[in-house]
């Protein structure tokens, strides 16, 4: 058997249909494909209820140790979320190293990651990860993995460190994090002048965001057939057809039960394309359970406090094979939406229309009054833009280019200056 052999526990709770128990193994598979681990083993186990030291239960969890020295395999997987305890119980069980959905997402980011700050963000993640889960571990978790960026593997990292050494450089971390955002926000503000409307492209991995992002604006952001391939947020100028420039940003995706750790982890990085005026949500219609991945990025935009934005829907790789009652679903969840296939270059045209259409309903040019001396310069609201000051005798006026929502905004300003 050789080293990346995994045998593979999924689990069935108790009212989970089959089709999205199907789905779950097909994402959790797909998971360990991008990692380069092979399943050689599979235990669907239905999970009545949770046992507090093994998670699954006794008898499922000694059934499990017997396949495991079985087939000879070199690591456990559970698609579910470990406690430090529950992992440690089942490492001693099976004497394998056990990954949970946690480490094997980590593990994707932590080798996925090319930029500093993205490395910084996961080793966080990783090391808070860690922490509770020092003492008495199986420690050749993820070895495998090896050789990435001259970053080891959990397990490695796992034996160097104790929990003081972690928490210091937990520190460190967010010392280097604090000073790139800073140097981040300094140079957002020199490139963009804080006058550009700005879409974002948000979604499920794998939906094809870089994909658009290149599609549209000429970029050349890594596209690939795996589970988180962008890390980095990347923005890029992107011309309408009525002559109006924007600004578009492609970001890190979404999961179905993404770690917690991580959306706090990449919370600077998900923030920058946040602040975008405008969400685009790309999903793939493609995947078995696109509805449910749609949900699952409406529902993360939630949390995050950015479910206002969302502007449209593009429904993408319409070239593909698809599922017609999810396709429906979509359509009627209540966005305005394309359907495009990045690949075949359909629906590109139509989408630009409404990105068109979406800056100009977003936007409104408005003229307010203000004193002579310039004061209300510095009241602007660094999104809104200028367009011109005209001076006349009972005051400045400003014609201004603001987002929409901010209207309330700009009346009370004009009322307290020129009462
Ligand atoms: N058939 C088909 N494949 C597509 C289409 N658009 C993108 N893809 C493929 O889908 C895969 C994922 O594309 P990406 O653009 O990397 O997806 P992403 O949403 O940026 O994914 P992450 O960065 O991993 O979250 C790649 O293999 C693309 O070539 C499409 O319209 N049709
Ligand atoms: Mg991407």
């Amino acid at each position: 058997m050789d080293d990346n052999s995994v045998l593979l526990i999924t689990l069935a709770k108790a009212g989970m249909n089959t089709r999205s128990a199907y789905n779950a193994e097909m994402e959790i598979r797909s998971l360990l494909e991008t990692l380069e681990m092979r399943v050689s083993f599979h235990i669907p186990f239905s999970l009545k209820e949770e046992n507090p030291n093994t998670l699954i239960g006794p008898g499922q969890a000694e059934q499990a140790g017997r396949i495991a020295s079985e087939t000879g395999v070199q690591t456990v997987v559970v698609n579910a979320f470990l406690s430090a305890r529950m992992e440690k119980n089942l490492e001693r069980i099976f004497s394998l190293p056990v990954l949970d959905r946690e480490a094997v997402i980590l593990s994707i980011f932590l080798r996925n990651a090319h930029s500093k700050e993205a490395m910084l963000q996961i080793e966080k993640a990783e090391a808070e990860y860690l922490k509770p889960r020092l003492r008495g571990r199986i420690s050749n978790l993820e070895q495998q993995r090896g050789g990435v960026k001259g970053s080891k593997g959990l397990g490695e990292r796992m034996i160097e460190l104790d929990r003081r050494k972690l928490e210091r450089r937990i520190a460190t971390i967010d010392r280097e994090l604090d000073k790139i955002s800073k140097v981040r926000e300094t140079q957002k503000k020199d490139r963009l002048s804080g006058s550009l409307f700005s879409f974002a492209l948000v979604g499920y991995t794998n939906a094809g965001k870089s994909s658009l992002m290149n599609a549209l604006t000429g970029a050349d952001v890594l596209i690939e057939d795996k589970l988180f391939a962008t890390l980095d947020t990347t923005t890029r100028k992107l011309r309408l057809k009525n002559g109006e420039t924007v600004l578009l940003s492609d970001t890190v995706g979404f999961i179905n039960d993404l770690p917690h750790r991580l959306i706090s982890a990449f919370s600077s990085t998900l923030k920058e394309a946040l602040d975008a005026s405008a969400l685009i949500i790309v999903q793939d219609l493609e995947n078995p359970d696109s509805y449910n991945n749609f949900l699952t990025t409406v529902n993360t935009l939630k949390e995050l406090g950015a479910e206002d934005k969302i502007k449209l829907l593009v429904l993408n790789k319409a070239d593909r094979e698809y599922d017609d009652f999810n396709t429906i679903r979509l359509k009627n969840y209540g966005y305005d939406y394309v359907v495009t296939s990045v690949k075949e270059k359909t629906g590109l045209e139509e989408l630009l229309d409404k990105l068109e259409k979406i800056a100009e309903e977003e936007e409104k040019i408005i003229e307010i009054r203000t004193p002579l001396d310039g004061s209300a310069f510095s009241l602007i609201r660094k999104d809104d833009s200028i367009i011109s000051a005209i001076y006349k005798e009972d005051g400045l006026y400003l014609r201004i280019r603001i987002r929409k929502a901010f209207l309330p905004y700009y009346e009370k300003l004009e009322k307290s200056l020129m009462p």
